[in-house]
C-alpha cells in the first residue's frame, strides 16, 4: 500500500502525482493528521511538510527523495536516464527547480491577497523569476536528455510553470519567458499525464487565487 500525505493546493504533491500517473503506481492520498506542521503529523513525518510517503510501512519525505525511491522501487517505467552522467544532468535540472525557480515563485504567495499586495514586491518577484527562467533557458539549450521522454526532473517544472502563468494573469506578475522555456512548457503539456494532472489540479489553484480578486461592488 502506498499512501501520500497531501493537501489539494500543494505544489510538490502535484509534482509527485505526475510521476505516479506516468508510472501507473496505485496510491491513496491522505491529509496530514492535525494539519502540516502539527505535533500529530510530525510524530509520523518529522519535517512536518508535504508530500510524505508511507510505502508498506516505510516513511519518506521530500518530493525528490520520494520520486527517486519510487523510480527504483517501481522500475518498469524508468524516469531517470540510464547513464551516470545523464542521471546527474537530470538531477541538476530537478535541483534547479526545487532550490531556485520554485522558491522564487513561492515568494509571490504573500502578494496574492488583493488587499495586502505590494506592487514593488510583485515587480521584484517577477524580475527574480525571469532571471531563473533565463538560467533555465541556458540549461535547456545544452540539454542532453531525450526530449521525447518524460523525466523525473520535468514534473516539478510543469506545475511551477502553471503557477507562473496563473500569477501573470491574476496579479499582473511581469515575467520574461525565453522562447526555449515556452517551448519546453508546451512540450511538457503534450504528455497526457501532465495535461491530466494540471486539469485535476486547476480547481485547487483557482480556489487559492480567489483572494487575488478585487472586492466586488
Ligand atoms: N523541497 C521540498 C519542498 C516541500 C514543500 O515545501 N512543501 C510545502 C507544500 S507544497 C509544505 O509542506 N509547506 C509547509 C512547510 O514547509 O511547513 C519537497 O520537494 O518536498
Amino acid at each position: 500500500m502506498l499512501t501520500i500525505y497531501s493537501v489539494p493546493v500543494a505544489v510538490y504533491c502535484a509534482k509527485l502525482r505526475i510521476m505516479l500517473r506516468h508510472k501507473s503506481i496505485a496510491f491513496e492520498q491522505l491529509p496530514p493528521p492535525g494539519g502540516y506542521g502539527s505535533v500529530e503529523y510530525r510524530a509520523i513525518v518529522p519535517s512536518g511538510n508535504l508530500p510524505a510517503m508511507i510505502h508498506d510501512g516505510f516513511m519518506l519525505s521530500d518530493s525528490e527523495a520520494i520520486a527517486e525511491y519510487l523510480d527504483e522501487a517501481f522500475p518498469d517505467v524508468p524516469m531517470l536516464p540510464h547513464t551516470v552522467k545523464l542521471r546527474a544532468k537530470a538531477r541538476e535540472f530537478s535541483r534547479s527547480h526545487d532550490t531556485r525557480l520554485e522558491p522564487a515563485v513561492r515568494a509571490i504567495y504573500p502578494q496574492v491577497g488583493f488587499a495586502s499586495r505590494d506592487a514593488d514586491a510583485v515587480r521584484a518577484g517577477g524580475a527574480l523569476i525571469s532571471k531563473h527562467l533565463s538560467s533555465l533557458g541556458l540549461l535547456l539549450s545544452a540539454n542532453p536528455l531525450d526530449t521525447g521522454q518524460l523525466w523525473l526532473c520535468d514534473c516539478g517544472f510543469a506545475v511551477t510553470f502553471a503557477w507562473i502563468k496563473a500569477f501573470e494573469s491574476a496579479l499582473g506578475l511581469p515575467v520574461d519567458w525565453p522562447q526555449i522555456v515556452r517551448d519546453y512548457d508546451t512540450r511538457l503539456q503534450g504528455f497526457q499525464v501532465v495535461a491530466d494532472e494540471l486539469t485535476d489540479y486547476r480547481p485547487a489553484m483557482d480556489a487559492y487565487l480567489e483572494k487575488a480578486k478585487p472586492p466586488q461592488g
